[in-house]
C-alpha cells in the first residue's frame, strides 16, 4: 500500500497519495462513521499535514558521554567473497560507489573523492529488531549530496542499496524512499567513532537511516540504484528480510 512519492511532489509539499502514510490505519478504517470523519475535507489536510511532518522528523541525536563502550555487529560480521577479499586487502583503495539506474550522470565514486564531499556526523541510536540498542557516532556524506550529483530523474521513487554480501545464496539488499533518501540524517557512512569503518560493521561505506530499524541500515553497499519500483529486484519486497521473513519495508522507529 505505501504510495510512491516524487521528489517534485516532496519539494512542492504535495507528497501525500491515497495510501502509504496511513497505513497503520486500515482496521479503524473499516469502521464507517470514523473513516467519514477522519477522511472529510479537513481532517485530511491536518493529517497528511502530521504525517509529512512525522516522516521528516529528525531522530533524537545524544551527545559523545551517552556513546556505548562497545556497538555490537549483527548479521553478516564479514562478506568473505573473494571479490570483497580483495578490496579488503589492499584497504579500499581500488573500492568504488556505483550510483546507477534513474540519473542523468552515473558515478563511481572512490573513497578519497567521498570524503571530499561535505560531510556530517551524527550519534545515533542504532535499534535492532532482535532486541539490543546502541549508541555511535557515524560520519559520511548525506545520501541526498550524491543523488544530486548523479542527477537522480524525476521517475525514480525508491533507492536499492547492493551489498557485497550474501545470505546463502542470496545477495544482501535493502531499499528506501525519497522521503528517507532525502532526509537530513540519511548519510552514507564509511566511520564509525570517528574510526574508518571496520569489515563487521560494513566497511567501506554503509546506510545510516535513523528513522528505521536496524536492518535497514544496508552494509558493504557496493551500488545505490534509482528505480520506478521495487518489482523484480530481489522478490520485490524490497529488501533481503522483508523478501524472505516478512519484515516491514518501512521499518519506522
Ligand atoms: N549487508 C548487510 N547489511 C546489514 C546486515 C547484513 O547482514 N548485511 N544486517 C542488518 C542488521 S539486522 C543490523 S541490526 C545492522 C547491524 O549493523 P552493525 O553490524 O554495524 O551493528 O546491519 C544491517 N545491515
Ligand atoms: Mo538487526
Amino acid at each position: 500500500m505505501s504510495g510512491p512519492i516524487s521528489r517534485r511532489q516532496l519539494v512542492s509539499g504535495l507528497a501525500i497519495g491515497a495510501g502509504g502514510l496511513l497505513t497503520g490505519c486500515d482496521r479503524l478504517a473499516k469502521n464507517e462513521a470514523f473513516r467519514n470523519a477522519l477522511f472529510s475535507a479537513e481532517n485530511m489536510h491536518r493529517w497528511t499535514q502530521r504525517a509529512l511532518t512525522d516522516r521528516q522528523a529528525l531522530a533524537r541525536e545524544f551527545s559523545p558521554e551517552d556513546m556505548s563502550p562497545y556497538f555490537r555487529s549483527n548479521g553478516t560480521r564479514n562478506p568473505g567473497t573473494r571479490e570483497y577479499a580483495a578490496l579488503a586487502q589492499d584497504k579500499f583503495a581500488h573500492y568504488r560507489l556505483q550510483i546507477t539506474g534513474l540519473v542523468g550522470r552515473p558515478l563511481s565514486l572512490s573513497l578519497a573523492q567521498i570524503r571530499q564531499m561535505p560531510l556530517r556526523s551524527q550519534i545515533t541510536r542504532h535499534d535492532c529488531v532482535e532486541g539490543w540498542s546502541a549508541i555511535g557516532k557515524w560520519t559520511g556524506v548525506p545520501l541526498k549530496l550524491l543523488l544530486t550529483a548523479a542527477r537522480m530523474k524525476d521517475r525514480a521513487r525508491y533507492l536499492i542499496f547492493h551489498c557485497a554480501d550474501f545470505m546463502g545464496r542470496t545477495p544482501y539488499y535493502e531499499s528506501i524512499d525519497l522521503i528517507d533518501a532525502f532526509h537530513p540524517q540519511t548519510i552514507m557512512a564509511f566511520a564509525l567513532n570517528d574510526k574508518r569503518l571496520d569489515i563487521a560493521h560494513g566497511a567501506p561505506i554503509r546506510l545510516r537511516v535513523e528513522r528505521q530499524l536496524g536492518y535497514k541500515h544496508a552494509k558493504y553497499v557496493m551500488g545505490i540504484e534509482a528505480v520506478e519500483s521495487l518489482s523484480g529486484i530481489g522478490l520485490g519486497k524490497g529488501g533481503y528480510w522483508e523478501d524472505r521473513a516478512g519484515y516491514e519495508w518501512y521499518a519506522g522507529i
